[in-house]
């Protein structure tokens, strides 16, 4: 495959939420035909493909990444024909589709799991992970993402099964050849359609350890991570995939890493290793978290932010490929986070995006993003849905934290910030439904929501438009090297991208102060025309300056 084949390189691939995204029916829960309805917005903003988080079927305890049956639609979101007439109306437009597909684990209502249930000498009883436990304590001391053990015992048998996420999640087991040919079949049914590529959900811990050990440590970070994560045998699980599916139909593939490593990046996303398009990792979203704890508040480390940057915009070029997002459905609004959705929003959500969407990768917009959402700021932990909000708090109470103090971090951390219904107009429910949805909108919807942005010429809106037409038409957006001008400088995000003579420059105030840049007399040589700014003033060529509360400004030469 040369560059030109590989049409994911210049694209902008947007995110849906099926289940906020756009209800047809007035049930409170976004469906297909809502999505379908919504097609020439997206086109409006240019983005090439459209990643559709899960529509199979499922009993929803993780929203659909708990699998009951990956070969049909779940009646929530519509059926299979709504489904293919979705598929119609993307490619009538020329927009691509990308499934997520869940195959670490399945739902514990998946058929196989009933049967490994139900009779231990089933073939099926293999298709997941089971252990025996020590007098009454789990095989190992692992901890789930969501809270607690991560094994959970099966009364009948008295064998424990191992589930990673919640315990209606089951692990499934990638050893056994029989669960692979399963799992490319599923993927042979989905291509058959005509869908261009796969989001493979926390790929990157399918294959575990298979001695089980214990953790040593009471670090509540050694949770067991390192005994399944960028496992043993997962690049030669994926090659396979990739031999069998992803190559044969010609299939973009993204893979979620969970806690991984650069190195392991470039070994995932190789294009002469034949595994994965591009990588998903989330190391620039853990700069507030300290020691890795998302459950403990600090603010964005932009230092460290920067220095993320660098080491895998350096260290992935012209060896492998990244996703570059800011926002996905598990994580909190950015503008909310590490910008600032108070007195800044429109700014600091246009210095974010240029910030990202001028770096080396594929950029995902996450829905609504483009119109700068913002969290809900819900203190009431009954306005909560999400399997993992409500796990956590009950946890952290029952250690000992009070009601306030646990509220505090999860109005900030919660998944459910990223959840609400997409704001559509000033009307009731936002527009996103006839009916109340799921999950309450944002009280701001009246002032920020698409109607209003499609009418403002300086919404938040057509600054994400420019930056999608600027990455088509700009080469150099694709494949020029990235340098951090100011490594050091806690207030400016300065870099350069080089290619083939040419050069852009970027240069973000990431504070709400005015912050002096000064740059060197070599740099600003040539000629430079502007390409992108966040006010409507911005200098039209680089110089030594005052960069204004979150100005963003990118040149080219
Ligand atoms: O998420 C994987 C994952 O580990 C996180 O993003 C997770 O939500 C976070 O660490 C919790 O603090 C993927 C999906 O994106 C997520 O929605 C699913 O819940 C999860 O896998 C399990 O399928």
């Amino acid at each position: 495959m040369n560059s030109q084949h590989e049409w994911w390189r210049e694209a902008t691939i947007y995110q849906i939420y099926p289940k906020s995204f756009n209800d047809s029916a007035g049930k409170g829960h976004g469906d297909i035909k809502g999505i379908t309805a919504k097609l020439d917005y997206l086109k409006q903003l240019g983005v090439s493909a459209l990643w559709l988080c899960p529509v199979y079927s499922s009993p929803q305890i993780d929203n659909g990444y708990d699998i009951s049956d990956y070969y049909s639609i779940d009646p929530a979101y519509g059926t299979m024909a709504d489904f293919e007439q979705l598929l119609a109306e993307c490619q009538r437009r020329d927009l691509r589709i990308i499934m997520d597909i869940v195959v670490n684990h399945t739902s514990t209502e998946h058929p196989w799991f009933k049967e490994a249930i139900a009779d231990p000498t089933s073939p099926k009883r293999d298709f997941y992970i089971w252990r025996n436990g020590h007098k009454d304590a789990p095989p190992t001391n692992w901890t789930s993402k969501f809270g607690g053990n991560a094994w959970q015992k099966d009364q009948t048998s008295g064998q424990y099964y191992l589930h990673l996420f919640a315990k209606e999640q089951a692990d499934l087991n990638w050893e056994n050849p029989d669960l692979r040919e399963q799992v490319c079949d599923i993927m042979r049914f989905w291509a058959n359609k005509g869908m261009d590529g796969f989001r493979l959900d926390v790929i990157n811990l399918i294959s575990k350890d298979q001695s089980f050990p214990n953790e040593c440590s009471e670090d509540p970070q050694q949770d067991g991570r390192r005994f399944y994560t960028d496992g043993p045998r997962v690049h030669e699980y994926l090659h396979e995939l990739n031999q069998k599916v992803f190559k044969p139909f010609d299939l973009m593939t993204v893979g979620e890493m969970s806690s991984t490593t650069l190195e392991q990046c470039q070994l995932y996303s190789a294009p002469k290793r034949e595994e994965l398009s591009m990588v998903f990792n989330f190391h620039h979203l853990k700069v507030d978290y300290p020691n890795g704890n998302k459950w403990q508040l600090a603010e964005c480390d932009w230092l460290a932010l920067k220095t993320l940057f660098t080491t895998w915009q350096q260290g992935l070029h012209k060896r492998g490929w990244n996703a570059l997002f800011w926002c996905n459905h598990d994580q909190p609004r950015i503008v909310s986070r590490f910008g600032n959705d108070n007195t800044h929003r429109v700014i600091s959500a246009k210095m974010l995006a240029t910030g990202l969407h001028l770096l080396q990768g594929t950029p995902f917009i996450y829905q609504g993003e483009e119109i700068g959402m913002t969290n809900p700021h819900f203190d009431d932990i009954a306005q909560y849905r999400d399997v993992e909000t409500h796990n956590i708090y009950r946890q952290h109470i029952e250690q000992g934290k009070s009601h306030k103090e646990v509220m505090a971090i999860i109005v900030s951390r919660s998944r459910d910030n990223g959840r609400t219904p997409m704001q559509w107009d000033a009307s009731e429910y936002a527009g996103f439904s006839k009916g109340a949805p799921w999950l309450d909108v944002a009280q701001n919807y009246k002032h920020i929501n698409v109607e209003a942005a499609l009418n403002d010429p300086n919404s938040i809106f057509y600054h994400y438009q420019k930056l999608i037409a600027i990455r088509k038409q700009y080469p150099i957006i694709i494949e020029g090297n990235y340098q951090d001008l100011l490594p050091l400088h806690n207030k400016l995000w300065c870099y350069t991208r080089s290619h083939q003579g040419q050069r852009v420059l970027v240069a973000n105030n990431v504070s709400p102060e005015p912050v002096n840049l000064s740059l060197s007399a070599k740099l600003l040589d040539g000629t430079w025309q502007l390409l992108i700014s966040n006010y409507q003033d911005s200098a039209c060529r680089p110089q030594s300056m005052t960069l204004r509360p979150y100005e963003s400004i990118a040149w080219m030469q």
